[in-house]
């Protein structure tokens, strides 16, 4: 059989109650290096994803904002498409809930099923969780009638609804999941399913409320709206034109070849979605993929507990490319992991600025230094050539198996081992050595032609993932014909012309200086998560991002003392630093500390102020800092205002 040419990716489509997460953010920028990786190996691609609008936790998120529902959910669906530009992921569609031609679909789906008599109206009570959107029984839920999920009270809900027939479908489904082992991935979550949920048997789902009104009406009882999940899941298939008389796309894509969810959503997507689709007479999407979650502090971020990461600040200060790299490479996809900006740091730092930055750097600058900046005709290639060429053109099949299990972290493995390969590759042909004689710089013609086809390798595979780089490092290496920019110039070594000339650029991903600016980095993710919650418009109704609580020992080992200030200068060239000379008891100290801006030195004399003591000496520019004063910042941080000790207080006095 002919391998189908399409491929039709989606993610979840996601609740514009709050702005989006790094959580979004992982499974979007993985939906988008997959459709990235397809389109690249010639598959002509359709790339999903959306907003799920409707329902009560949007409904009163906007009304404690004071804006009307649909106002609510554009401006934050205007803040996603921004969020995705700058993440470069370029969908094919975004498909929002509140669409007409999605409601509409919705409908003739809806009634499409009650004819059929897989729906039919019947009364509900339950106890319901509304940020949740979910009802539980008493033995799921949590002591005091708590939401499993997240612990909070849930509500007795009684109400007429309408249901969808479950458990006619139970046997069918149970059977297609054990004959189709890739139908759920990772397979865990296939045996969790079955166990779970399947095997104990199906109730039929509530799938209409008469509680709110933001949804969908029931086409033939208007009282009703329909619940979430048949409004939600059905976007995967009129986005394509379904039921609406337009279905070319719906011919060509459907069914899906990967749906893309985290692990949470498993159940709605691989028992209620296959319902419906069976119900529909439509076939099931080939693979639903349930990934694990990035956590904080090992718990799980969400909008709701408001310990989220945003990806705005990191994007601003390290690009968009950096951050893919991260999400990419840290965790296997399948698994749970922390999500830190320090890990994201030191990362970019050990891959992309030193393993991949450098080897870029150090090869341009060597066919600069020893060839004029153009690429020589290769001599007689020797065995550690070869070893090099060998793995090289191992590695596009490697990338693609990985690729094509969305095992990313493990493409990236791969191509990072070529990486190191090559960088290894110069410490043993010696370069630097070669490039004394002029014998050796025969032989150096064919070690830096070597580096610059490999560095031709690396830039398209790691395109899918970083997919701004690797035209900053064509252009480096002048290579400019496209041909030899795709996936197709990757079937043999050796195609960069000779001649070509090289330039030097700026450090593709310059080092990051991680202590110095982690706070900066904090501090504007908590700035932007005040931004991003319109729900609460009153900052104070916000809740900070949860802070780990510490052992008093941990606090021990911060040594605070008085400081009095014997001199104080504004540094040089800098708007934000002031000079502090301080007495600490026996001692005295220079310490830098940014807030020139905030007071004028000389009223600083001898004032007594709290030092951080025990931090280890910092150089700014040039000039070595013995500590850290205490500020206190306002909440936009526009304001700051130094710790003072009252008097009668000595200098180096300890604070606790
Ligand atoms: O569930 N780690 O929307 P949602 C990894 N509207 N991925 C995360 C994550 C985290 N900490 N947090 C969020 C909904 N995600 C429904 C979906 S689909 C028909 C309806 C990602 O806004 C992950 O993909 O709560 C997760 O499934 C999704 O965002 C949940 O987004």
């Amino acid at each position: 059989m002919q391998e189908r040419n399409t491929f039709y990716i989606t993610t979840p489509i996601y609740y514009p109650s709050g702005h989006m997460h790094i959580g979004h953010t992982y499974t979007t920028v993985a939906a988008d290096t997959m459709a990235r990786f397809k389109k690249m190996t010639g598959h002509q691609v359709y790339f999903l994803t959306g907003t799920d609008e409707h329902g009560q936790k949007i409904e009163r998120s906007a009304q404690e904002s004071g804006v009307a529902p649909q106002q609510f959910v554009d401006e934050i669906v205007a803040q996603t498409k921004q969020l995705w530009e700058l993440m470069n992921i370029k969908y094919d569609n975004f498909i929002r809930t509140t669409d007409e031609h999605h409601m509409k679909a919705v409908q003739r789906i809806f009634q499409r099923l009650y004819e059929t008599g897989d729906i039919y109206k019947d009364a509900y009570e339950g106890q319901y969780c509304v940020p949740c959107e979910a009802f539980w029984t008493a033995s799921q839920m949590k002591e005091g009638n708590l939401c499993p999920d997240c612990s909070r009270p849930t509500e007795l809900v009684r109400e007429e609804s309408y249901f969808l027939r479950m458990s006619k479908y139970q046997d069918w489904l149970i059977q297609y999941i054990e004959e189709h082992p890739n139908f759920i991935q990772p397979p865990s979550r296939a045996k969790e399913m079955l166990q779970n949920f399947l095997k104990p048997g199906l109730q039929d789902l509530s799938i209409s409320r008469t509680s709110f009104s933001w949804g969908v009406p029931v086409p033939f009882d208007p009282e009703h709206v329909i619940y979430v999940w048949i409004d939600a899941l059905s976007n995967y298939i009129t986005a394509l034109g379904y039921s609406s008389g337009e279905e070319e796309l719906m011919d060509t894509f459907w069914p899906a070849d990967v749906q893309l969810v985290g692990k949470e959503i498993t159940r709605f997507h691989t028992i209620y979605w296959p319902i419906i689709l069976k119900a529909l007479g439509l076939p099931l999407p080939k693979q639903i993929f349930a990934h694990g979650w990035l956590l904080f502090n090992d718990d799980k971020m969400s909008k709701s507990k408001g310990n989220v990461v945003y990806p705005g600040p990191v994007i601003k200060r390290y690009g968009a490319d950096a951050l893919r790299y991260y999400l990419m490479r840290e965790m296997l996809f399948g698994s749970d992991g922390n999500y830190t900006n320090q890990a994201m740091m030191t990362r970019v730092n050990s891959d992309l600025a030193n393993d991949l930055g450098n080897l870029l750097s150090r090869t341009v600058a060597m066919i600069e230094k020893y060839f004029d900046g153009v690429i020589q005709a290769t001599g007689t290639y020797e065995q550690v050539d070869l070893d090099l060429i060998t793995l090289l053109e191992a590695l596009p099949k490697k990338v693609e198996e990985e690729m094509n299990a969305l095992q990313f972290s493990q493409a990236l493995s791969e191509i990072w081992k070529v990486i190191g390969a090559s960088n290894r590759y110069i410490d043993l042909t010696e370069p630097w050595v070669l490039g004394r004689s002029e014998e050796g710089k025969e032989r150096l013609r064919t070690v830096l032609y070597v580096l610059a086809e490999s560095l031709r390798y690396i830039s398209i595979l790691i395109y899918p993932v970083m997919p701004s780089t690797p035209q900053k490092m064509f252009s480096q290496l002048g290579i400019s014909d496209e041909r030899l920019q795709n996936w197709g110039s990757l079937d043999r070594f050796g195609q960069t012309p000779a001649g070509q000339r090289v330039s030097k650029g700026e450090a593709i991903f310059p080092r990051i200086d991680i202590k110095a600016d982690l706070p900066g980095l904090e501090a504007e993710n908590a700035a932007e998560h005040v931004k991003s919650n319109p729900a609460a418009a009153d900052a104070s109704k916000v809740k900070k991002p949860a802070v780990p609580l510490i052992a008093i020992e941990d606090f021990q080992k911060i040594q605070l003392v008085t400081a009095k200030v014997l001199a104080c200068e504004k540094v040089k060239k800098s708007d934000k630093l002031l000079k502090f000379h301080l007495k600490v008891g026996e001692e005295e100290r220079t310490v830098l500390s940014g807030i020139a801006e905030h007071y004028e030195p000389e009223a600083l004399i001898g004032r007594s102020l709290v030092l951080l003591a025990n931090l280890p000496p910092r150089k700014i520019r040039g000039i070595e800092s013995e500590g850290m004063l205490l500020s206190a910042a306002s909440e936009d941080e526009s304001m700051l205002r130094l710790l003072f000790v009252d008097e009668g207080i000595d200098d180096g006095a300890g604070i606790a």
